[in-house]
């Protein structure tokens, strides 16, 4: 299948992340596209092309414009007030606080966020849009009538919504190339979200729809991040109702567990009849992960690629998550292998 990559993603490398009361190294760093790439040339996966740029429409219609706007220009405005570490919010419009976007750019950051992970440097708004051209070129590949194409994204998507960052997370990349198969004429999409964490912000994008039907595996918000999102009992809004369907699994849950939860998810995006599915790939259901609490081996993750190619569907595949990074190849690029038929 061919693979789709952009250098660009190594101009958003933050300076840290805060856990436990500290700034720690990130997890969510350049390396993680570097280990990922480099396994799909040991393996000759395929051909590696860079994205094409296809503008800021397609980001428009997942994206508001100010809320782009506020990633592009929120660097120069910060460095233009003398500032050189990273842009970090502290302050989120929570409950009887007023919805409003400030003028202050911390205000205005926090007012755009939900939490304290998606810090904007000088390079953030440069590698997620190109991570989001990544993403729309493989899917271009899908609507042109491959049957398979992997969008190496980073920064990952799934934990933004419209308008709100957060989760190493800025531009949903699984929301955009879903909506663009949509838009080109796809009239069923299934999104299959195997990150370790609830993509809250996929869920939100489509939770009032039923042209996409999103599905997700991951661990119980009661006990692991994003907390507030990813509960079995939100099954969807409105016209939307039926087709959210959340999947937590408790921590240490291993392949048993996990690939039954799978079956659940893939008998229900056949009965859906989608016409494509994204799957939103992220390997930190590893055993290894160091921010994660499954229990997937190796050898599981090309059960898992076998299992979604039984569908029979065309299948766009974008990279989330994923921490142990000299593993994070080995896996997703089995994810891909498997479901090749190696
Ligand atoms: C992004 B993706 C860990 C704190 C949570 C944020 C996790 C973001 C995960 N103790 N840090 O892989 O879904
Ligand atoms: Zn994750």
């Amino acid at each position: 299948m061919l693979i789709f990559y952009s250098d660009d993603h190594r101009l958003h490398h933050a300076r840290g992340e805060l856990l436990k009361g500290e700034l720690q190294p990130c997890f969510e760093m350049p390396a993680r596209a570097d280990h990922v790439l480099q396994r799909v040339r040991e393996r000759a996966l395929g051909e590696v092309r860079a994205p094409l740029d296809f503008g800021r429409s397609a980001l428009l219609r997942i994206h508001p414009e100010p809320y782009l706007d506020f990633i592009a220009n929120a660097w120069s405005r910060w460095a233009a007030q003398g500032n050189r570490a990273d842009l970090l919010p502290s302050v989120w419009p929570a409950r009887g606080l007023r919805g409003i976007c400030p003028e202050d750019l911390l205000g205005a950051h926090g007012y755009y966020s939900f939490d304290s992970f998606a810090p904007i440097t000088a390079g953030t708004w440069q590698a997620v849009y190109s991570a989001a051209q990544v993403a729309l070129s493989a899917q271009q590949q899908l609507a042109q009538g491959a049957s398979a194409a992997f969008a190496l994204c980073r920064p990952p998507g799934h934990h933004a919504g419209a308008d709100v960052m957060g989760g190493y997370c800025y531009l949903n990349n699984a929301a955009i190339s879903a909506q663009a198969c949509l838009d080109q004429g796809a009239k069923r999409v299934a999104i299959l979200d195997v990150d370790y964490h609830h993509g809250n912000g996929t869920q939100a994008i489509f939770y009032a729809r039923d042209d996409v039907l999103v599905t997700s595996l991951h661990g119980d918000p009661r006990a692991e991040y994003p907390y507030f999102l990813g509960y079995a009992d939100e099954t969807g809004e409105g016209p939307g109702q039926g087709y959210n369907l959340n999947l937590p699994l408790p921590a240490g849950s291993a392949w048993d567990a996990w690939s039954a939860a799978l079956e659940t998810a893939c008998q229900r995006i056949a009965a859906y009849g989608a016409e494509v599915i994204v799957v939103s790939l992220g390997v930190d259901t590893y055993k290894d992960d160091p921010i994660s609490r499954f229990k997937l081996d190796s050898p599981d993750y090309l059960r898992m690629g076998e299992r979604i190619a039984r569908l029979g569907t065309p299948t766009l595949f974008v990279m989330e998550g994923g921490y142990a990074v000299a593993q994070i190849g080995i896996n997703a690029v089995n994810v891909l292998e498997g479901f090749q038929g190696i």
